[in-house]
């Protein structure tokens, strides 16, 4: 029965893949020599993530890659499953962004079984044999972490030798590899700085609404005496100033904001003074993707991290001559 699906499955991104490949201008020839890359995306769960997807289908475009693009709406077995159709479809490169780091084992070692490379783009996965990917493309998630924890070090600093500050984290999804590496760099940065307690950290999924009801959920649980918010992503930091604000605090003055990703919005949230610090997460990855699958499917050996080049904006930057963000 299995079989038949993956079958009724492959056709049908066949079906796909040939109207796809049958778009105007384009002759057999160009579509046989053409590099066929199947896309797990993961999700659509926050400004990051679509511009990640946007950044993936444009490179596509501009380098004549034909792309398969799977959404699989925060769900792994769907990526799963979407890997296991690109399989069967024998692309010539696949490539996904794993919603969390276990798990991954059985399916990489199929593609590798298929003779298909894999491109692990953004976050990361742990697989007992590293041969079964290709490459890593995407963010040190730990030092994003550690960017986080020396901005409160020297905001620390201005307030005083007297000051204390009691931080409550707004963590991402659950042994997602951004959640861990954040939560381990921050805190091992302001480790040893006794004046800093964290009084708290739950999951917000990275979601917008799960941002707002932790952060609300929080400001009751500790009455309001929450001097930091850490948190791992913009999305759940949006929701978590409408929760401040509702509670009757400013959000960048009563309470320190520390995010991370650096969409637009956050940009003009912190040259507003509404938040306090953004890590940049660059979603943007899509021209090295491609790069690294044409490298691929000429046969080249690649590096095993390709580590996007970031930085942070605080409070204390002059923020006037910063380009659009593009997400
Ligand atoms: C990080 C990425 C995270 C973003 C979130 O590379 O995986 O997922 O920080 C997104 O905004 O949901």
């Amino acid at each position: 029965m299995r079989g038949i699906r993956l079958t009724l499955l492959a056709l049908c991104l066949a079906l796909v893949a040939a109207l796809c490949g049958g778009c105007a201008g384009q002759n057999a020839e160009d579509t046989e020599d053409q590099l066929l890359l199947g896309f797990s995306q993961l999700g659509s769960e926050s400004g990051w993530r679509l511009g990640n997807t946007k950044s993936v289908s444009d490179a596509a475009a501009k380098a004549g890659v034909r792309l398969m693009l799977d959404n699989a709406n925060q769900s792994q077995e769907k990526q799963i499953k979407a890997i296991r159709s690109f399989i069967a479809y024998q692309v010539d490169v696949i490539a996904f962004s794993p919603i969390v780091e276990d798990g991954w084992d059985s399916v990489l070692l199929e593609a590798k079984e298929a003779g298909i490379p894999v491109i692990v783009a953004d976050r990361t996965v742990n697989v007992e044999d590293e041969s079964l990917y290709a490459t890593h493309i995407g963010s040190n998630f730990y030092d994003e972490g550690v960017r986080a924890g020396e901005y409160l070090l020297k905001k620390l600093s201005t307030l005083g030798p007297d000051a204390t500050l009691r931080v409550v984290e707004l963590a991402g999804t659950t042994d997602s590899s951004p959640m861990l590496g954040r939560a381990a760099g921050f805190r091992d940065t302001i480790e040893g700085e006794e004046r800093i307690t964290i009084l708290d950290s739950v999951d917000g999924d990275f979601l917008i609404s799960k941002g707002m009801e932790c952060m609300r959920d929080l400001l009751r649980e500790y009455d309001g005496d929450i001097n930091v918010v850490y948190s791992h992503n913009d999305a759940m930091m949006y929701g978590a100033l409408d929760a401040i604000k509702a509670y009757g605090l400013r959000p960048g003055k009563d309470i320190i904001i520390i995010s991370v990703d650096g969409e637009q919005r956050a940009i003009d949230l912190l040259k507003e003074g509404r938040i306090n610090c953004v890590v940049e997460c660059t979603p943007l990855l899509g021209d090295i993707i491609m790069q690294a699958a044409a490298d691929l499917k000429a046969g080249k050996t690649l590096d095993r991290e390709i580590y996007s080049h970031e930085t942070v904006f605080t409070e204390f930057d002059n923020l006037s001559l910063l380009a659009p963000r593009g997400y």
